[in-house]
């Protein structure tokens, strides 16, 4: 039986303009967004979970009289096959914290989660509906990714213990609820850089899970730099063997990934609702190449292996047919693992690469990519050297103005937005920060959310975005608690400003969004940054 939805009465007075704190807590106030209509229902108590969602769904309808609890018999029920991984996963993080058995079954034939297709074509690929009922939480969604996204706001709504790894006690509630939602951008991007330092696989796939808990769809792996080449290229072994013997600061070891290792990266983001983006940066960010095959290089001679900090000072030699076939073999021997659509080609910072030189590389560079049946993504610079518009620029800039991006939207790239004194996940918070870098500014959380990416770039408009990446560079970054006090909280900024509708953008009403899921990432282990913007929840 359906719960008949709260009555919705004429505007009251405090519907607009809310300014007595008091008022404020009296009552379970939410935008339906891009709407602008402002939906209130009466409400005995604080915020509830409905309230404390990063990233902010589009509508919510909350059902004060009816609460959901899990128990010990509830199953996760799917219609069909397509929602199999999204309830497995549900159930690997329900099962430890309340030690239910939470069985899979086909069908929908009894209490608990029911995963179900044909959800409002309004939310598309990627969205979902999600009703609490008394006896069933229903996610409906048209796609596998759907599913995924529905799966993560339910995670929210339950308590924080939830996604503890030993038993917990219950109850298990989840508030009565509609929840209608869908992500502005089709891209939800978070990076890690993991050549300039090596993180393990259990490493990666520790990032992976947090990534996956805020609707990010898109992970793209940093796999060489100066520093490091870290994947086995099976035609080009020394690659790993010497470009992948070090990092940062000197250390040694096989600081690479085999291609099983790879590809069980790869699989494991799957089962999380993410496509991995590998990237292999050049014409520079090559000197582990050039380390390890003394003819990648124009003089015929190795370079010494490189492990400090500097940016710059490296190219491949762009006349030499060998360096083609060198990149050729290595899309090959990658494409052919990475089930995503994308390969990025880096680009970025090719001081020591004359301009002519660099327009002449991609020419070549861009059809081998096509021919292995990728799409081209990379960091903003090589998008002057093409007018496809189906490749994909990064920008990663400063400032909020470069004619070669805005000359790319104007033909109808769509852009993938990472500007580095917002969204780089490796600067420093504030001049106290013991981690990171400052070369772009101080980004703190505020100003990490302070801007819109659909209207950030001259000439560049919201029909011209595809989405919004958070790179996070390791320069600095040596341990998981390293990525986690850079990464939090402003990887969830960055999930919300892609996910979120711009007319929720409003940082009064986002800081205790954020501040509430504090508790939630304590039982999860994360070392975040406890920024004073924030009124953490105790
Ligand atoms: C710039 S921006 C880089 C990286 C560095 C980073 C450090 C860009 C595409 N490249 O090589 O790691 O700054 O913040």
């Amino acid at each position: 039986m359906s719960p008949s939805p709260p009555p919705q009465g004429p505007p009251l007075p405090w519907r607009i303009g809310v300014k007595s704190k008091r008022v404020l807590t009296a009552l379970t106030a939410l935008v339906i967004a891009g709407s602008g209509v402002l939906v209130t229902t009466p409400s005995a108590t604080a915020a509830t979970p409905l309230q404390e969602l990063v990233p902010q769904p589009v509508q919510i309808q909350p059902h004060t009289d009816i609460t959901f609890t899990l128990t010990t018999d509830a199953k996760i029920q799917i219609a069909t096959d397509s929602a199999r991984k999204p309830a497995e996963l549900l159930a690997s993080i329900l099962r430890p914290s309340t030690g239910f058995p939470l069985t899979i079954a086909d069908g929908v034939t009894s209490e608990g989660i029911v995963l179900l297709n044909n959800a409002d074509p309004k939310v598309g690929q990627d969205g979902y509906q999600l009703d609490v009922t008394p006896k069933q939480v229903i996610i409906r969604a048209n796609t596998t990714a759907g599913h995924f996204n529905g799966i993560s706001t339910l995670r929210q709504l339950l308590p924080p213990k939830a996604e503890a790894k030993t038993k917990q006690a219950g109850p298990w509630q989840v508030p009565g609820a509609s929840i209608l939602d869908y992500p502005r951008y089709q891209h939800r991007g978070a990076m890690l850089d993991v050549a300039r330092h090596f993180f393990t696989p259990d490493q990666v796939k520790r990032y992976i899970d947090q990534i996956a808990a805020f609707k990010i769809n898109y992970f793209h792996l940093h796999l060489s730099d100066d520093q490091g080449w870290r994947l086995e290229i099976k035609s080009w072994p020394e690659l790993t063997k010497i470009g992948g013997s070090t990092e940062v600061g000197g250390r040694k070891g096989n600081l690479y990934y085999t291609q099983d290792q790879y590809k069980d990266l790869v699989a494991y983001a799957q089962t999380r609702g993410i496509t991995v983006i590998p990237e292999f940066d050049m014409p520079g960010h090559t000197n582990a190449a050039l380390a390890s095959y003394a003819e990648l290089n124009c003089d015929g001679k190795k370079r010494p292996l490189y492990t400090g900090t500097d940016v710059g000072f490296s190219s491949l030699c762009i006349s030499k047919d060998i360096t083609y076939k060198f990149i050729e073999d290595v899309v090959k021997e990658v494409s052919a693992i990475t089930p995503g659509q994308y390969f990025h080609i880096g680009g970025d910072e090719a001081l020591s690469t004359p301009d002519a030189d660099f327009v002449k590389f991609m020419n070549r560079v861009l059809p081998i990519v096509k021919k292995y049946g990728k799409t081209t993504t990379g960091w903003h610079e090589f998008i002057k050297t093409t007018k496809d518009t189906s490749l994909v620029p990064q920008f990663w800039g400063t400032e909020t103005s470069d004619a070669n991006v805005a000359a790319a939207a104007q033909r109808g790239n769509k852009i993938l937005m990472s500007p580095a004194n917002r969204i780089y996940l490796d600067m420093k918070y504030n001049k106290n920060t013991k981690l990171g870098q400052d070369w772009a500014g101080l980004v703190e959380v505020k100003t990490a959310y302070g801007w819109n990416p659909g209207a950030y770039l001259n000439g560049v408009g919201e029909n011209s975005i595809r989405g919004v990446e958070a790179p996070l560079w390791t320069e600095t970054l040596k341990t998981s608690a390293d990525i986690e006090y850079m990464a939090f909280p402003r990887l969830p900024v960055a999930a919300e400003l892609g996910w979120s509708t711009a007319a929720s953008h409003n940082w009064d009403k986002f800081a205790p969004r954020l501040g509430a899921q504090g508790p939630r990432w304590k039982v999860q282990g994360i070392s975040y940054y406890a920024s004073t913007q924030v009124p953490w929840k105790k």
